[in-house]
């Protein structure tokens, strides 16, 4: 089923971390496509057939901390 969820990551604080978040989110099985606010830490991820827990491992892979929905 296709889904759009929103994440929220902290610790983000230049364009590089956008990249690196983005980079590691865009390995994840059924990711299509995503959105890194810089100032919020808000994440949206779209696509189909992936989940949270593999969202926010690749978060920490890329070296940030997952948090809550913002
Ligand atoms: Mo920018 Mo982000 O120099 O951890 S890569 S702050």
């Amino acid at each position: 089923d296709d889904a759009t969820r929103v994440y929220s990551v902290s610790g983000m604080t230049c364009g590089h971390c956008v990249s690196s978040v983005s980079g590691e989110i865009g390995k994840v099985a059924g990711v299509t496509g995503m959105a890194v606010d810089l100032a919020t830490g808000a994440v949206t991820v779209s696509g189909a057939g992936f989940s949270d827990e593999e969202i926010r491992a690749a978060v920490e892979e890329a070296g940030y901390e997952p948090a809550g929905t913002p």
